[in-house]
């Protein structure tokens, strides 16, 4: 009970986000949540209406990722919440917290197949924590509050809180829920000893960075760590702003196509220790670099969330503790007097700039690899990256540098169509800093959609169209299992450029390396959101392969 007027259910909804210090809120209108909206209409929170679901959901995640509040998205019943899955899926695998608000039918006529009904519970049940549905309007402050408590907490994910119509209008007498708060899990000081031990008695350690719950104190405290201890530090996949790649210890990332010297680095390792991420598919290489489930190195694995820890990688000392309270709680630790070690950190790093600082040679006019090094010298150092799934983004993870904590977003779950919205989410966020985009052809399109957004809120992301005419990723792999025999992977693409102009943006086209400066200077001296159409030659595959060797080489294989 509560001595405020009384409010409909919708209100009590948009009161619980601004009790949890909802600043923005992305959403594609819909019949469904009228009274929420509604609701929204005097408050003091952004709203970035997209066109279509799969945008503002992956722009909810984008916030959740760069946050580590939860992002918050509003999407109308069935097919609304069905193109949203797009971003509740990549929130899932990268950890994500965020929060989609879905309409549902009335409750008298659920369960009938009412138009536009779904069940969200067995929809989503596989891809969120939590896939609630608020069928007492008294509940609504309890369970939105939940719903936030459940997303950022743990091992931070989606959770998707359907609204049925009927509920949002009813008024009801109901107090706001106080704000959900973050829970740290610590390391004890055990475990820590134990980790001293470890490390004492180490010849070749490593220390692996992934996952969410980190900030900026933490990427200090594991620097000041590293720094100590000389080791050498590697990011796990997409996970690149955890660690300043111009640091003496930085050995490079774990991801698609990865530095060999760097495997070779991981796999000869007899102590690695894993700070917050799962150690997932792609960042142990299809589950190569140990073995599962008892690995013969000496995992050392710091996760937030006891689940995680033994789930697939048994460690020989598992801690249970968020990053930030386990960066904290490596301060006092002592490095052996001579590490045996001695060396690896600069060693490490060494081979890393020798793999990444000057592009590879590759056929056609563009090296991409030359612009990705243009946009490192000349973009400002707190500026966001942001990039969505194909070949193209090998060229951004191994030539760009990202400097900052939140400068870099990409899908851990390699989905296509990310950048875009993404972009338009942290130039949101963060209007005074540059925001580019990295895409594909067939990337792009998949959400270019929301480049509208971009222009109606005058955002002015710069997108890199990458076109090869190609969905060049799956060509690739064509080549190495069927060579020759190309199906359904050539793309034939509009004008991007032309596309920016007609949506009200600036749009230019790259035809040669030297052209990619002043066009991207162009853009940004317009003052507009804008797309620069980079013409990439098809054969250019990968920094340092052509789709032409792939198909000899498989050719070569098989006579
Ligand atoms: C949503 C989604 N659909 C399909 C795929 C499978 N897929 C992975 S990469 C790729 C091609 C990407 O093409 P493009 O954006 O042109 O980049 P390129 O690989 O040519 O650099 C496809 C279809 C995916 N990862 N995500």
């Amino acid at each position: 009970m509560t001595d405020k007027p009384l409010r409909t259910a919708a209100e009590v909804l948009v009161d619980q986000l601004v009790v949890q210090g909802v600043r923005h809120v992305f959403c594609v209108p819909g019949e469904s949540y009228l009274p929420v909206l509604d609701a929204l209409h005097d408050r003091d929170i952004a709203i970035t209406v997209c066109r279509q679901e799969g945008g503002a959901a992956i722009m909810a995640e984008a916030v959740g990722k760069q946050t580590g509040a939860p992002g918050v998205c509003f999407v109308t019943r069935g097919p609304g919440a069905t193109n949203a899955a797009h971003g509740v899926h990549i929130a899932q695998q990268s950890s994500s917290p965020m929060i989609l608000f879905v309409g549902q039918v009335d409750r008298a006529v659920k369960g009938r197949d009412a138009w536009q009904e779904l069940d969200y519970a067995a929809v989503f049940g596989s891809m969120t924590k939590w896939a609630g549905e608020v069928d007492d309007p008294a509940r609504m402050s309890e369970l939105v509050s939940r719903a936030f408590h459940t997303a950022m907490n743990g091992q931070p994910g989606p959770v998707v809180l359907a609204l049925p119509h009927d509920v949002l209008i009813e008024t009801v007498n109901c107090a706001d829920a106080p704000s959900a708060q973050l829970v740290e899990t610590s390391s004890g000081a055990p475990e820590m000893a134990a980790l001293e031990a470890l490390l004492a008695q180490a010849t070749s350690p490593i220390v692996l960075l992934g996952g969410s719950r980190w900030d900026e104190t933490a990427r200090e405290a594991v620097t000041r760590f590293a720094e100590r201890f000389e080791l050498p530090v590697a990011t796990g996949f997409r996970r690149l702003p955890l660690f300043d790649p111009q640091h003496p210890n930085y050995a490079g990332d774990l991801g698609l196509s990865p530095n060999p010297a760097l495997l070779a680095r991981v796999r000869a390792a007899d102590v690695v220790l894993s700070i917050g991420g799962r150690l997932s598919d792609v960042t142990t290489q299809g589950y190569s670099l140990f073995e599962v489930p008892a690995p013969k190195t000496k995992l050392v694995h710091v996760f937030p969330g006891a689940e995680e820890l033994g789930r697939v990688w048994r460690p020989h000392l598992a801690i249970n503790a968020t990053p930030t309270r386990f960066a904290a709680a490596l301060e006092p630790l002592t490095p052996p007097a001579t590490p045996a070690w001695r060396g690896a950190a600069q060693a490490a790093h060494v081979e890393y700039v020798a793999w990444s600082e000057v592009a590879t040679p590759q056929p056609g006019e563009v090296n991409l690899g030359e612009i990705m090094i243009w946009l490192r010298d000349n973009l400002p150092e707190d500026a966001i990256l942001t990039n969505g799934a194909g070949n193209f983004a090998a060229w951004v993870n191994r030539f760009y540098r990202v400097r900052r904590f939140g400068g870099h977003l990409g899908p851990n779950s390699g989905s296509m169509g990310y950048g875009v919205p993404a972009a338009v989410a942290m130039q949101r966020l963060n209007p005074g800093r540059r925001v580019v985009a990295v895409s594909g052809d067939g990337d792009f399109l998949m959400n270019g959609q929301e480049f509208a957004t971009a222009v109606q809120y005058d955002l002015p992301i710069v997108v890199l169209v990458c076109d090869n005419a190609s969905y060049g990723t799956i060509r690739m792999h064509q080549e190495r299992d069927y060579p020759g025999r190309v199906v359904a992977t050539d793309l034939k693409n509009p004008d991007f450029a032309a596309y920016a102009r007609a949506f009200g943006g600036f749009g230019a086209t790259v035809e040669r390396t030297a052209e990619f400066g002043p066009a991207f200077e162009a853009a940004v001296a317009s003052g507009l959101p804008s797309i620069l159409h980079v013409k990439i030659d098809t054969d250019a595959i990968s920094p340092g392969q052509t789709l032409t060797a792939i198909r000899a080489q498989a050719l070569a294989k098989r006579s």
